[in-house]
């Protein structure tokens, strides 16, 4: 509980500062949007590439988020140098009915930061999540952020794993 109530006086600072954050329980500047109309740290959404892609789906008979776990490699090495270019999420609700997709910093993480991203998608429906890097480097000590429909506890939910 302490974490949450630090997340909640942090959002009321951040509040209180006239950030335009659009959420109150997320830390810093992610945004939920479309494609053409969305932006993040004053980039737009489709003028970023897709880091990962999300569907809710019927997997062997259960509701589940897919695919069941994701990899965001963000290291400057290899194929990388993405610079400070923001994640681009892509998640769809493939079913017939609203389901959740809430990212989160994995329980195991400490400290005042705290990310909480909850959006609700109509059936069919397509959103995009756009994160900026400085977000990630707060939240993520343990480099795991977990994934799940927060409409219903049963729908099987997945991992992300940050590579730096
Ligand atoms: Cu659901």
């Amino acid at each position: 509980m302490h974490r949450v109530l630090l997340s909640v006086l942090l959002s009321a600072v951040l509040v209180g500062a006239g950030s335009s954050a659009v959420f109150a329980l997320q830390a810093g500047g992610v945004e939920i949007g479309d494609l053409e109309t969305g932006s993040v740290v004053g980039q737009a959404f489709n003028a970023l590439d897709v880091d990962l892609e999300f569907t809710a789906m019927e997997v062997g008979g259960k509701k589940a988020w897919y695919p069941p776990t994701g990899v965001l490699p963000l290291s400057r090495e290899g194929t990388g140098a993405r610079g400070g270019r923001p994640v681009l999420l892509k998640v769809t609700n493939s079913l017939d009915k609203e389901h959740g997709f809430n990212l989160s910093a994995a329980s195991s993480q400490s400290g005042p930061w705290s990310m909480d991203i909850k959006l609700v998608l109509k059936p069919g429906e397509t959103k995009y999540i756009g994160i900026p890097i400085s977000d990630l480097t707060y939240v993520t000590s343990s480099n795991v952020l977990n994934y799940k429909c927060h409409l219903h506890a049963a729908h099987l939910g997945g991992q992300l794993l940050i590579l730096r």
